[in-house]
């Protein structure tokens, strides 16, 4: 059984995996506009990605015996001033999401809590992975600079990204 602290806490985390959901969406959304479908592609794998993040947490606290609570999602931005900025955003998220899963970490610890411990250290994990995917890409953008060429070659590439079976809640 969850601790109320700690069900509160995870019950928070489902909605920053659900907003993470919206912000790469809404980028999906940018690349599309601007005709980047590659990388359009990309965001909206990831986007898949984090709907996959929040069931794990609302399949945890069944399990548990706890109660989901789902808030309102915060909205997300419409624009972003080229596709290096996107990524560049997309990566200090990561390291924010990070952040909020340490402090999962550090509350589970807390409240004794080794069923919720052990279940978090796949999140650990997959933010190393998370983070390094987005910082691919901006290293990446910067190499190609103000190149359509590079651009182009670039979006043909993250057109190729499929979602992974584990995203996929296996
Ligand atoms: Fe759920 O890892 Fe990204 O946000």
């Amino acid at each position: 059984m969850l601790s109320d602290k700690m069900q509160v806490a995870m019950n928070k985390q489902i909605n920053a995996e659900l907003h993470s959901a919206y912000i790469y969406l809404a980028m999906a959304a940018y690349f599309e506009a601007e005709n980047l479908s590659g990388f359009g592609n990309w965001m909206r794998i990831q986007a898949q990605e984090e709907l996959g993040h929040a069931m794990r947490f609302f399949d945890f606290i069944n399990e548990r015996l706890g109660r989901v609570i789902l808030e309102p999602i915060e909205a997300v931005p419409a624009e972003w001033d080229s596709p290096l900025a996107v990524f560049e955003a997309a990566y200090k998220h990561e390291q924010k999401i990070s952040g909020l899963i340490h402090d999962l970490v550090n509350l589970a610890l807390e409240e004794k809590d080794h069923s919720t411990n052990s279940f978090l250290q796949w999140f650990v994990d997959e933010q190393v992975e998370e983070e390094a995917s987005a910082d691919a890409v901006v290293q990446q953008l910067r190499l190609v600079g103000d190149s359509g060429y590079g651009l182009f070659v670039l979006d043909r590439e993250l057109g190729q990204r499929q979602l992974g079976a584990e995203a996929e809640g296996e």
